[in-house]
């Protein structure tokens, strides 16, 4: 009787002991992990839904479609997330005309939330060559966002506005 409490009682002692050490080991560092491992699926690949605004009418943006901008000038958008950041989204914009790449352009950005008081921003993309303008989008929260992309190439001059659906 004596010597089968003591086993039990050693047993329970033992089990707790296994508990503790099981709780102690992972536990800090899984949230961290956890953490991490989110921010680096959210930056790689963005769920924003962007739809292009066609007198008033807006329709799903495919990925690389041609926008007809003005004259011959045709723009194709993306939108990328931007690492360690939740909201903010880079602009890449490349231009091109009926001789291939536009280069020699200007293009500029105005944002503003669609059905909130947030405030807009406006950006001016920098040019890096080939046809390809980039710009910084510093969205202050997830949601609807208007932006107007405006354009100069040569003696066109065009304007293209989405809407974008930014996903947290
Ligand atoms: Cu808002």
């Amino acid at each position: 009787m004596r010597s089968s409490s003591t086993v039990r009682f050693a047993v329970a002692g033992l089990a707790l002991v296994v508990l503790l050490v099981v709780a102690a080991l992972p536990g800090g560092t899984s949230s961290g992990a956890v953490t991490a491992k989110r921010n680096v699926v959210a930056a790689a690949a963005p769920s924003d839904r962007l739809a292009v605004v066609r007198g008033g009418i807006a329709s799903p943006l495919a990925p690389g479609e041609r926008l007809a901008v003005s004259g011959e000038v045709v723009a194709t958008i993306a939108l990328h997330a931007v690492p360690e950041t939740r909201y903010a989204r880079t602009l890449r914009v490349t231009l091109a005309d009926g001789s291939g790449a536009a280069s020699g352009g200007s293009v500029s950005v105005s944002a503003h939330m669609r059905f909130m008081d947030h405030g807009s921003f406006a950006a001016r993309a920098v040019a890096e060559g080939d046809g390809v303008y980039v710009a910084s989008l510093p969205f202050a929260m997830p949601g609807e966002w208007e932006i107007v992309i405006t354009f100069v190439v040569g003696a066109d001059r065009g304007e293209i506005v989405l809407d974008i659906d930014e996903y947290d």
